[in-house]
């Protein structure tokens, strides 16, 4: 039933079903309006003051374990796609709402527009190393929204439902039919706006964002150029489907808790390491990249929160600073067991400081597979410690390193539960043939990866339904840090199979059969695949 509602001009009109729709859009147009400009304004602060990521970031950062744990299992490397198009989703929805409500009372429009404001500066303002001009995109977008609000709530149609009422000659439309276009078209300009406001924000965002540095930086090169390409371990490059050895950069997984990657300029780049260390040193990009004992090697690096089976891990040759020297030379004070490592943007990763020291090869890493560290992957620094999981050991975008001790203080993820030292687990996976293929009978191969925290995989055991297990091929390896592909050829028979793989670590054990999900310290259990045989 139409209400009576007074309108904005102060005349009153009627609600009708399609006014409370157009309500919606004005309310949703507005909100876009006020994104653009709060990306516009960002794009020219700071790409960390953009109101929807520093909520994002927030929201990240304050979410409980096993939302983060159920996004990371669900999506994989897109979970912060997944949480974009979620927040954004639910900001239309609320900005309908208040189109709808600022019709009946247009101080609650204006409230909520203004409290949306205020909800992303403070989180703007929040985020770590933020400084209070931060807020102002949130601010400029809160009173872009306001405006646009007003604006549309103007040009809402009035109510009237016949327009035969409205006494106008039929050729020429309706006065309801021009308030319909005017409309439309409002909607559309605001529309309009909030694709212009948020291209420019990217727009200028690129133009400062530190790719081109990153293109311009000579790849720094170990001093004893290690292994190099040829001296890879013998493997089975053939096999459609089973992982390289060295995982090209772009198909390498990307875990973190950044929305957008953070962008350093390697030239305003520097890092501290302090704390419990008789000097406090401070080194620039170009310190460490000048360095004569940079080394390279071959170093599979895996997330604790990889599924049995799952993508989650990758490999690649890194070249860096041994991690070693560098405490050796701020010279470690006793007690100091935990190496406290900090990105640009906050996240914290504690590290077992006699891993930083005897584990040859932990190095702060400044390229990767023959490039400079990609943007998504820490650039213009990050640390690797070989063995460990990464949220223990590979911290991206390193700024900061303190020396102090695990019962002082918990990193990121040890505040939410994980275990504060996590070795890599054995694992090993099935890439071929992939689940639910069907295949012909005959040969088939079976192929994958498997690698282990201890000392590397001596063995990988291969089993078809409930036959023994059969020992499968391994590529040569030259390091223990560095996962194996192995091969297992088959004569497949009609029917269906579960394949199933398990790998025995470098001290002779058996990888385990229970299961267990990733928190808080690695999934367990071997991998199976099953497939059609037909
Ligand atoms: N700055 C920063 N570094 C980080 C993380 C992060 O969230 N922020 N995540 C860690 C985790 S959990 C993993 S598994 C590895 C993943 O590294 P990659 O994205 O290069 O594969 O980075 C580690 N380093
Ligand atoms: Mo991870």
């Amino acid at each position: 039933m139409p209400s009576a509602i007074p309108t904005p001009s102060g005349g009153v009109r009627a609600a009708t079903p399609s006014g409370g729709v157009r309500a919606a859009i004005g309310g949703v147009s507005a909100a876009g309006v006020a994104l653009g400009v709060g990306e516009l304004a960002a794009g020219l602060i700071g790409p960390e003051s953009s109101p929807v990521l520093a909520v994002g970031a927030a929201a990240v950062d304050v979410s409980p374990r096993a939302t983060t744990e159920f996004a990371i299992s669900t999506f994989g490397s897109n979970d912060k796609l997944a949480l974009l198009i979620g927040m954004l989703l639910v900001l239309a929805v609320a900005a309908a709402l208040l189109g709808v409500l600022a019709v009946r009372r247009l101080g609650i429009g204006v409230a909520g527009m203004v409290v949306l404001g205020v909800v992303g500066a403070a989180a703007a303002v929040s985020r770590p190393g933020a400084s209070v001009l931060a807020a102002v995109p949130s601010l400029l977008a809160a009173a872009a929204g306001v405006g646009a609000l007003l604006l549309m709530l103007r040009m809402l149609p009035a109510g009237r439902d016949d327009p035969a009422d409205s006494g106008v000659p039929p050729e020429l439309p309706a006065p309801r039919e021009i308030e319909r276009r005017r409309f439309v078209l409002a909607a559309g300009a605001a529309a309009g706006v909030a694709v212009v406001t948020t291209g420019a924000g990217a727009l200028v965002r690129r133009s400062r964002d530190v790719a081109q540095a990153r293109e311009q930086l000579l790849v720094p090169a170990a001093a004893t150029p290690g292994l190099g390409s040829d001296a890879l371990p013998a493997g089975f490059p053939d096999l459609a489907g089973l992982s390289p050895l060295l995982t090209p950069n772009d198909d390498f997984y990307r875990i973190d808790t950044a929305l957008r990657v953070p962008q350093i300029d390697p030239s305003n780049w520097s890092l501290r390491i302090h704390g419990r260390v008789e000097r406090e040193l401070r080194f620039t990009f170009a310190e460490l990249a000048g360095r004569d004992d940079l080394i390279e090697a071959d170093i599979t690096l895996a997330c604790v929160s990889n599924e049995v089976g799952g993508p989650l891990a990758g490999s690649a040759r890194w070249v860096g600073v041994p991690l070693a020297t560098l405490l050796a030379e701020a010279g470690v004070e006793p007690g100091a067991d935990q190496v406290l490592t900090r990105s640009v943007d906050g996240w914290t990763c504690g590290t077992p400081t006699v891993d930083c020291q005897r584990t040859p090869n932990a190095m702060l890493a400044l390229a990767m597979n023959g490039e400079n560290l990609p943007l998504e992957h820490g650039f213009p620094v990050r640390m690797i410690v070989p063995g460990l999981y990464g949220y223990v050991s590979a911290t991206k975008w390193l700024v900061d390193m303190e020396l102090t001790t695990f019962a002082g203080s918990d990193a990121y993820w040890v505040r939410r539960g994980w275990d504060a030292t996590a070795p890599i687990q054995t694992f090993s996976r099935i890439d071929v043939p992939r689940p639910g293929r069907t295949l012909g009978a005959g040969m088939a191969a079976i192929a994958g990866v498997a690698h282990s925290g201890s000392d590397g995989v001596s063995a990988v055991e291969v089993r078809i339904d409930d036959q023994p297990w059969e020992q499968a091929r391994m590529s040569a390896t030259t390091s223990t840090q560095l996962w194996r592909q192995w091969y297992h050829p088959w004569v497949a028979e009609l029917g269906l199979h579960v394949i199933s793989v398990r790998a025995v670590d470098g001290k002779g054990r058996t990888q385990s059969s229970s299961r267990y999900p990733p928190y808080p310290n690695a999934s367990s259990g071997w991998h199976s695949v099953r497939v059609v045989v037909g």
